[in-house]
């Protein structure tokens, strides 16, 4: 079978042009990063699965499971970046989320700077490529911080992604260089609250 519109996944549309998340992040990063490395992910994904469906007709189930971690990792990587593009947006001075997310925030970690410390704590720690994530846990009704190594979607803890932070090298290494910790400090000022309570709303559902 060849990839057909059921099975060829497609790079979704940037919502902002490079430039608008700078001076946070630099229109030769975004441009990088979507273009090329989400794009990857998208190309590789639509040839493992092609793959997969060749081996699923000949029921090749050793080819079929010698596949899973191309579809993991690709696919991973495309849900993750298709997320990661939406909770972002020009920077908005002062800007925090507000109405039941604020409120789940309060709870579960105390205060909502509580919460940005620990999330930045946690992210920074990652060793290595991977990302941090504040999911919702539906069973138990709360938000949590996880953290992910490469691209591994969130969905593999259990969590429904509410937001994350692409901690790979090459989300802030031609700006920040080494120093990941003041990637991950400044990109509160551009993340898109509104996004991100519309992603909250429809998790708790
Ligand atoms: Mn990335």
């Amino acid at each position: 079978m060849t990839a057909d519109a059921k099975t060829s996944y497609q790079l979704p549309d940037l919502p902002y042009d490079y430039n608008a998340l700078e001076p946070v992040i630099s229109a030769e990063i975004m441009e990088l990063h979507y273009s090329k490395h989400h794009k990857g992910y998208v190309t590789n994904l639509n040839a493992a699965i092609e793959k997969y469906h060749e081996a699923e007709s000949k029921n090749d189930v050793a080819a079929m499971i010698a596949l899973q971690a191309a579809i993991k990792f690709n696919g991973g990587g495309h849900i993750n970046h298709s997320i990661f593009w939406t909770i972002l947006g020009p920077v908005q001075n002062g800007s925090h989320p507000g109405g039941e997310l604020l409120k789940m925030i309060e709870r579960d970690f105390g205060s909502f700077d509580q919460f940005k410390e620990k999330f930045n704590a946690e992210t920074i720690a990652i060793q290595g490529s991977g990302w941090g994530w504040l999911g919702y846990n539906k069973n138990l009704r709360q938000l949590e911080i996880a953290a992910c190594a490469n691209q591994d979607p969130l969905s593999t803890k259990g969590l429904v992604p509410i937001l994350g932070v692409d901690v790979w090298e090459h989300a802030y290494y031609l700006q920040y260089k080494n120093l990941r910790a003041d990637y991950v400090k400044a990109i509160w000022q551009i993340f898109h609250w509104r996004h991100i309570e519309e992603r909250f709303a429809k998790a708790i559902v």
